[in-house]
């Protein structure tokens, strides 16, 4: 990404569109666009925007932020236009016939970054804020982009320089014998660290869960009842549903509130041994989609006495025993199933709506992701990634017989922990981050 021109987008459109231009352009390109002499820094502007061709394309507000005062520590424009993609857009071909070009995504905060406004870890947290699917997701953002968090992650990270500094001065007094700096007592402060750093790797799962929200798979025999029940929980009559077995072929998925976030809850093919090839493909995405789930939600017909060889899959949280409005009790075969693995249930009707409320609460309690006060998750893969590689280099520098290979391991693990820790992250790895942003941001 280049730093030294000017760059715009559309950061949101909706009742209002914002447009905002950061760079050296930003501030003469807005006085041109507005007819304005000049533009005070921080204060709403009410202007007519005009076009390349000096016609009118909007009635808005614009407000400069003089550099260093803005988000990107540029001088940035940001413009308040009716919404629509019309005026937005318009407002876009403007300014790239001003010479502004299209950012790239997330290049404003890259360009905060290279201008000290933040750390690569906060401009991660923003993008984390605005892409969070629970309230809780959102508090551990802000926890992260108030720098709250990283005392502890840059404090691993001042212990791993210092061990290897140790490491390297142990070198030079390798003949003489200085029990502070033995290979054993370095290793050991190694291995408290190496504990840090699995605890959070180990946090990704939550971290995930509470930030793109729950998996939920819907999962049974055919005609159990499963889209029927998929269209209850979701509201609307998304899955196709009728009494011919094997009807759904491809899952189908929707988002549903569930407590203080969201859950995407799946559709699958109903498992069964079947001839038919089209079938036999809806059944493999079924297995998929078990295997990515967060949890497998079993859909049983309460009115049928229960086949269990097909519930050959990890354990299910819970399950939805069908058709409460056919039959008022289940079949003793499903409870006696049901009990055995201790799997709590719910009886549910997708008819009548019956026992919906009741499994909707057992699942938001399976679903609930716990977080102690000012606990740090991951929730992001490439920090899953940066603690994954760092844990392997201090590994091995558990394992090291010299000086020389603890000091090198050590250097590795800190240049694969630096976008977690903090540090020096190569651009390859930057540009990776930052191109996951949206645009705009
Ligand atoms: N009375 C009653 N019938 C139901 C209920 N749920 C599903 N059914 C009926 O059961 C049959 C199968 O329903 P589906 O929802 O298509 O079942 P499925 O599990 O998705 O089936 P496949 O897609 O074939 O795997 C349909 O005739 C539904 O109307 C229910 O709560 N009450
Ligand atoms: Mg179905």
């Amino acid at each position: 990404m280049l730093t030294n021109d000017t760059i715009a987008a559309i950061a949101a459109t909706g009742a209002l569109s914002v447009v905002r231009a950061s760079g050296p352009l930003a501030y003469t390109v807005a006085c041109k666009m507005s007819h304005s002499q000049s533009l005070e820094p921080r204060f709403m502007h009410r202007v007519k925007l005009f076009d390349q061709h000096d016609h009118v394309f909007d009635d808005g507000m614009m407000v400069f932020f003089k550099n260093p005062q803005s988000f990107t520590g540029e001088d940035t424009v940001e413009y308040y236009l009716h919404g629509g993609k019309i005026v937005a857009q318009n407002c876009m071909q403007t300014l790239e016939a001003h010479g502004i070009r299209q950012a790239l995504p997330g290049e404003f905060s890259f360009r905060a970054c290279m201008h000290g406004k933040m750390d690569v870890f906060q401009a991660e947290a923003i993008a984390d804020l605005i892409g969070t699917r629970s309230v809780e997701g959102a508090r551990l953002a802000l926890e992260k982009l108030s720098g709250s968090q990283q005392a502890h992650l840059h404090t691993l990270r001042s212990k791993l320089i210092e061990l290897a500094a140790q490491a390297e001065v142990a070198i030079d007094f390798a003949d003489q014998d200085v029990a502070e700096l033995s290979l054993g007592t370095l290793q050991q402060h190694v291995r408290t660290i190496l504990d840090c750093i699995h605890t959070l790797a180990q946090s990704f799962e939550r971290g995930r869960r509470l930030q793109m929200g729950c998996r939920i798979a819907l999962v049974g025999v055919p005609n159990a009842g499963k889209s029927s029940f998929f269209n209850a929980l979701v509201g609307e009559k998304r899955a196709i549903v009728s009494d011919e077995p094997g009807t759904t072929r491809d899952s189908v998925s929707l988002e549903i509130t569930l407590g203080s976030g969201t859950a995407t809850v799946e559709d699958t093919a109903g498992l069964r041994t079947s001839s038919s090839n089209l079938e036999n493909l809806g059944i493999e995405r079924t297995h998929q989609v078990i295997k990515n789930a967060d949890i497998i939600v079993l859909v049983i017909d309460g009115t049928e006495h229960i086949d269990s060889t097909i519930f050959d899959f990890p354990p299910s949280a819970i399950a939805a025993i069908t058709k409460k409005d056919l039959q008022a009790h289940p079949d003793p075969s499903v409870l006696e199933f049901l009990q055995a693995r201790h799997i709590p249930s719910a009886h549910v009707s997708a008819h009548t709506g019956e026992g919906i409320a009741t499994f909707l609460s057992l699942l938001q309690e399976a679903s609930h992701v716990s977080r102690g006060e000012g606990e740090l998750l991951l929730t992001r893969p490439s920090h899953l990634n940066s603690a994954q590689a760092g844990k392997a280099h201090l590994e091995r520098a558990l394992g090291a017989d010299t000086y020389d290979l603890f000091a090198s391991d050590l250097r590795q693990a800190i240049a694969s922990l630096a976008p977690l820790l903090g540090g020096v992250i190569p651009d390859t790895i930057l540009e990776k981050i930052f191109s996951d942003f949206c645009i705009g941001k």
